[in-house]
């Protein structure tokens, strides 16, 4: 596909670790209107405070707390379509499709979420993501993970709120591979010596999955900011993968996704693709009603 931008290394760098940093990942130019949108949604998050709020001793691994999910988003965004577009965008989706090794993949989570320095301590303890992802635990079949993409719009330094992991080989030897959401007090210690970091500039992905410990950490640039959107994938037909059920927010401006996206970034979304027995002359009659700047021609040529 001429839209990869990934390697099979940083695929079976991601089986194998858990996680892989895959820099550079989008352009400036994708950056830059992503950027404008973060400011538009997040008016107060455009440049931090001096100073650091600091809860956490030094030395000691954080705690989740409510303040550091503040500035929270699911999409659809309220802003223009380029931030809207970018969970489809075609070489996202190509490392959606590579890492569970299937072509028909699912968007099930997109939000954003903007944090600057001194609005709280951004530092959390080590965790596992299956907690809100699944009501069980993550799937030893491959085809049956998730793989969430941290997308970064702003360069992401250690001071930056980097997020930190343990490749699961490294947290074996703490943990076993049984991972537990929670870790103990001990383990954490342990966990976090041997910790990296996913400092990268903007443009970059942390890609992981919901089986690999890491944590989210704090700001403390001067006037620093971290605007970040992840964009989480599964197999089509994993049903007990979830976060978000897009409908459920039919109030929020779709039209912004559904007038620029091809059909084959729709069916990421759920939305049949052209030929499916879904579509009838009537349905998408009553599409276009619903959505009349919808470009449906492509379903209407593909109509028995
Ligand atoms: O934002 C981050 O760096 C990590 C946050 C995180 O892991 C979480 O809230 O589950
Ligand atoms: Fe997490």
């Amino acid at each position: 596909m001429t839209a990869q931008r990934h390697t099979a290394e940083q695929v079976r760098a991601w089986h194998e670790d858990g996680a892989v940093l895959l820099p550079g990942f989008l352009n400036a130019e994708e950056v830059a209107p992503a950027v404008r949108d973060f400011e538009t949604l997040y008016p107060d998050c455009v440049t931090g405070a001096d100073n650091p709020i600091q809860l956490t001793a030094d030395g000691n691994v954080g705690a989740f707390n409510p303040d550091q999910f503040s500035h929270f988003d699911d999409l659809p965004f309220a802003c223009s379509a380029a931030l809207n577009m970018i969970a489809l965008h075609p070489a996202v989706m190509a490392l959606a499709r590579d890492a569970l090794g299937t072509h028909d993949v699912r968007l099930y989570q997109a939000h954003t979420w903007a944090k600057v320095t001194g609005r709280t301590d951004y530092e959390q303890s080590f965790h596992c993501d299956f907690k809100n992802h699944t009501l069980t635990v993550p799937a030893d079949v491959a085809e049956l993970r998730t793989i969430n993409m941290m997308i970064y719009f702003t360069d992401v330094t250690d001071s930056h709120g980097a997020i930190h992991y343990v490749t699961q080989s490294d947290s074996d030897a703490v943990t076993g591979a049984d991972r537990t959401m929670f870790p103990s007090d001990l383990q954490q210690r342990a966990l976090k010596q041997r910790e990296r970091s996913g400092a990268a500039p903007a443009g970059s992905i942390f890609a992981y999955g919901i089986d690999v410990y890491h944590r989210g950490t704090n700001l403390t640039a001067p006037g620093g900011r971290r605007f970040t959107l992840t964009a989480s994938y599964k197999a089509a037909g994993n049903d007990q993968i979830g976060w978000s059920a897009w409908p459920y927010s039919f109030f929020k401006p779709w039209h912004l996704i559904i007038e620029h996206a091809t059909p084959e970034q729709l069916t990421c979304l759920g939305i049949p693709a052209p030929g499916d027995p879904f579509w009838t002359k009537r349905t998408l009659r009553r599409a276009q009603e619903r959505w009349p700047n919808w470009d449906l021609a492509p379903y209407a040529a593909a109509l028995p």
